[in-house]
């Protein structure tokens, strides 16, 4: 008899009653046991924005089944949740609608947990940690005082984009176009010079290489490698005219020889000593507009190039040629020594420059496929890979031996030495901001910076501050804030008013959930030694340079100071991939293509959305947001409902349908199993439909609630459940089971039954053995005879006669009598 019309499927009224009670019971909640192996998966924190997008719930649901399925297969799965809560957006909401950051922010988290609770996760709200509250703030600061203490943070000065109508600091989001104005009020930024914090995070760079001991992507790993960008080379040390030693970086130190000229960076020490008076006005004019500019419109290979003569000129030590020294805004101050050699013949872009000044282009590497290079009439430059020529004594070195050769020489002549220099910066982690969390230091006219001490954490931000759209942080304007004693010596002191970056808070979230409410250290170390390394964190390839790297820099600095222990802190990292809007497009209100999905909840529950997310996109790859097949989702959903809650007399089962519905039901264990492992969830729906429609198919056959169908009906909830909480809660109660599902064992893989059946065929002519095959166990007697006439070795025998007789044993052979 088929489900009563109020037995219906009725998502909303059940998701709400069971996540109630899974709260109330504290179900997820995840403690300490060392009789089990625990498992701590982590799932990037939102920022609190105001909604939950569909990105999140894509992002999430895929890893809280996981995480549901790691808990059944038995380990101790910790999942927690939190809101990477400081930052920038609070404070513009600040200035525009004239609410309190942390007002805005904390509404904003309330309504974000409600939805949040709304996907029926397995969230261990306990554990949840915000970056804002004090008690948070408190461990940052610790953080930073830790790297103060040991010289892995220290201030420098260092360029910040500057509004010189509005008279303040712009984040980088804060300027627009190319040609770089305020968001405000239109006026061209300058860069100036701020004193700054920075964490020494190149001190890992070659730590940060090493991924040997973690479960990375490939493209994460190769984003991190090329963002450390460590580059093997030469440092070479030419002389001014004047005799100032001007030190440059070069990957090529075999074309030293076809150097013609020399570039400084705009902001180069040298640049003012070596300028002669004549090009005085026109290298400052130049040097103003440069460093105007980021690095990264500098460093494109295919811009303009644009440059200025110094006047001065430089000694190439291998060849003693007098080279004219330029400056341009194609070489950075930020990377190697700020000075380079060009060489115009083998690089492009000193070949552009040298092209557009006329500057001499001289070949000192021939590649051998080449017909002879003329510097005179290159059109490009050429890659250097070949024979030295007119090279001096190196001349005539092989490519393979060049790069070598050429260091020792420099090193026998006193000139040059092996040098490796990375790409990677020093984390600049000052923001001129308020709403974050504030460097805990302090400066005294005596005894200079002094770090707050640790019994005087934390350095509270305060509330009553006023927003002027100056764009002045609100802590420097503060009538009070700002004025201390000096802890070192009592005197009058200023407090730092600088915040910190909120990547810095978001470094050791995970450390936090351990213990969020711990006040003796950053976290319990009981938890720590019991939890970590993180086993699997999910998030955005988006973050896989500045936030996973700066995590596993925080990591391995903590190491170093003796606070955690072990290289990394995440052994496995998968990422997904994105949901795009219907158009196709990047989901974005402007757009007007964003999916709402608390509406998407409302329309067809939450473990349908869940489900859709699962089954709709492969996870890693995403996709375009489809409203047709969400639907058809729902409807499998009733239809596993109705099929579970059936109430039809017990059927008849024959042996053969029996069998046959165990080694579905096996077969798909052991499939979903294995994607549950390797993040494939949208085969998991995909085998899990399958299963249910041949449950149908053999209940129209008569096997119902018989021990084969019982066994099926409910190793299908159980592998439904991690995707589908709510809806598999509620029917393995309706049939009498013992709650709840989601503390159930993961069903084991009965192997035997899922195998297929078959047996081995033999295929006799007048009764010798000719030929073997592999056919199903139910083979019929006629197809049986088929295949065997069909067989190579039958036919080879045979010869395209008929037979006289063909005799089948069922079960072991065919016998052909010619
Ligand atoms: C001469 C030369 C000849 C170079 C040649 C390359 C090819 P990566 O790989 O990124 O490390 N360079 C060095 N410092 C620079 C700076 N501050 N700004 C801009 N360019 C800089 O690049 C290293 C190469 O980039 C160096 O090797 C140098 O040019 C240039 F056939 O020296 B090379
Ligand atoms: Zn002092």
């Amino acid at each position: 008899m088929p489900v009563s019309m109020t037995q219906k499927y009725n998502p909303a009224k059940i998701e709400s009653k069971w996540q109630a009670k899974w709260e109330a019971d504290g179900l997820y909640y995840a403690d300490v046991d060392k009789s089990k192996k625990k498992y701590y998966a982590l799932t990037m924190l939102p920022y609190p924005s105001g909604d939950l997008h569909i990105g999140h719930w894509y992002a999430m649901t895929p890893s809280d089944a996981r995480a549901r399925f790691l808990r059944m297969k038995g380990f101790n799965v910790m999942f927690p949740m939190g809101f990477d809560a400081f930052g920038l957006p609070a404070e513009n909401a600040a200035i525009q609608h004239n609410i309190h950051p942390r007002d805005w922010t904390y509404k904003n988290i309330r309504h974000m947990r409600e939805q949040l609770r709304s996907m029926g996760a397995m969230f261990d709200w306990r554990r949840e940690a915000v970056s804002s509250d004090i008690k948070y703030y408190k461990w940052t600061q610790w953080f930073f005082l830790q790297f103060f203490n040991n010289d892995l943070a220290y201030r420098k000065k260092s360029p910040v984009d500057w509004c010189p109508q509005c008279n303040t600091t712009l984040a980088r989001e804060q300027v627009w176009g190319e040609d770089r104005h305020c968001e405000r009020c239109g006026t061209p930024v300058i860069k100036k010079d701020l004193e700054q914090w920075f964490f020494r995070i190149t001190k890992y760079a070659e730590e940060l290489l090493k991924f040997d001991e973690i479960d990375w992507p490939d493209r994460v790993r190769l984003l991190q490698t090329n963002w450390i960008g460590r580059s093997q080379g030469a440092s070479v040390v030419f002389h001014t005219e004047q005799g100032d030693a001007m030190e440059i970086f070069t990957t090529r130190p075999d074309t030293l020889w076809g150097a013609t000229f020399m570039v400084l960076a705009p902001e180069h020490p040298l640049v003012k000593k070596i300028t002669t008076p004549e090009q005085r006005v026109k290298v400052e004019t130049y040097v103003k507009k440069a460093v105007r500019q980021t690095d990264i419109q500098r460093e494109k290979v295919d811009k303009e190039k644009t440059g200025i003569f110094t006047g001065g000129y430089a000694i190439n030590p291998v060849n003693q040629k007098k080279i004219p020294i330029w400056v341009a805004d194609y070489v950075l101050m930020t990377y190697g020594t700020g000075a380079i050699m060009a060489v115009p013949a083998h690089d492009q872009r000193d070949f552009a420059f040298a092209r557009k000044f006329g500057m001499e282009v001289r070949v000192v590497i021939q590649p051998p496929d080449l017909p002879e290079l003329n510097g005179a009439n290159m059109p490009e430059s050429v890659p250097a890979y070949g024979v030295m020529i007119n090279s001096g004594s190196m001349t005539g070195t092989p490519a393979e031996q060049a790069f070598d050769k050429t260091i020792e020489y420099l090193e026998e002549i006193g000139v040059g030495k092996r040098a490796v220099n990375y790409h990677l910066r020093d984390w600049l982690i000052s923001r001129q901001r308020y709403w974050g969390a504030p460097i805990p230091v302090v400066y005294c006219r005596n005894c200079g910076f002094v770090p707050v001490p640790e019994d005087q954490l934390p350095v509270v931000l305060p509330d009553d501050v006023e927003w002027k759209p100056t764009g002045e942080s609100p802590l420097k304007l503060h009538p009070t804030w700002r004025f201390t004693k000096c802890p070192k010596c009592g005197g009058e002191a200023t407090r730092e008013t600088d915040t910190m970056d909120t990547f810095m808070c978001s470094s050791w979230y995970h450390l936090r959930y351990l213990s969020p409410d711990y006040d003796e250290g950053p976290f319990d170390p009981k938890e720590y030694d019991y939890w970590m390394p993180v086993d699997t964190y999910t998030g955005g390839v988006e973050h896989a340079t500045m936030h996973l790297i700066y995590t596993r820099f925080f990591h391995r600095a903590c190491r170093d100071l003796g606070i955690t222990k072990g290289n990394e802190p995440m052994l496995q990292f998968r990422c997904q991939g994105q949901i795009l809007g219907p158009d196709g497009q990047r989901m974005s209100k402007s757009r007007g293509n964003v999916i709402d999905p608390d509406k998407q909840v409302r329309l067809y529950g939450a473990d349908t959305v869940r489900a859709f997310l699962m089954f709709g996109y492969r996870w890693s790859e995403g996709g375009l947001w489809d409203p047709g097949s969400i639907t058809g989702v729902q409807r499998w959903l009733s239809r596993v409902w109705n099929l579970i809650l059936d109430e039809s007399e017990q059927g008849k089962e024959t042996d053969k349908i029996q069998r046959g519905l165990r080694r579905k039901l096996h077969q798909t264990l052991r499939a979903v199993t294995h994607d549950f492992e390797q993040f494939e969830f949208n085969t998991i729906i995909s085998s899990l439909m399958e299963l249910s429609n041949f449950m149908l198919d053999a209940k129209e056959q008569g096997v119902f609630n018989t021990p084969a169908w019982n066994e099926a009906a409910e190793v299908l909830l159980c592998m439904m459940a991690p995707i589908m909480p709510h809806i598999t809660e509620e029917l393995w109660e309706r049939l009498g089971k013992q709650y709840s599902i989601h503390t159930q064992p993961w069903p084991e893989v009965d192997h035997k039954a899922a195998e297929e059946l078959v047996f081995t065929l033999v295929v006799q002519v007048n009764g010798r053995v000719r030929d073997r095959m592999i056919v199903p166990a139910d083979i019929s007697k006629q197809e049986a005879k088929e295949k065997a006439l069909a067989s190579e070795g039958a036919r080879k025998y045979l010869q395209g006669k008929k037979p006289r007789k063909v005799i089948y044993v069922p079960g072991r052979l065919v016998n052909i009598v010619k």
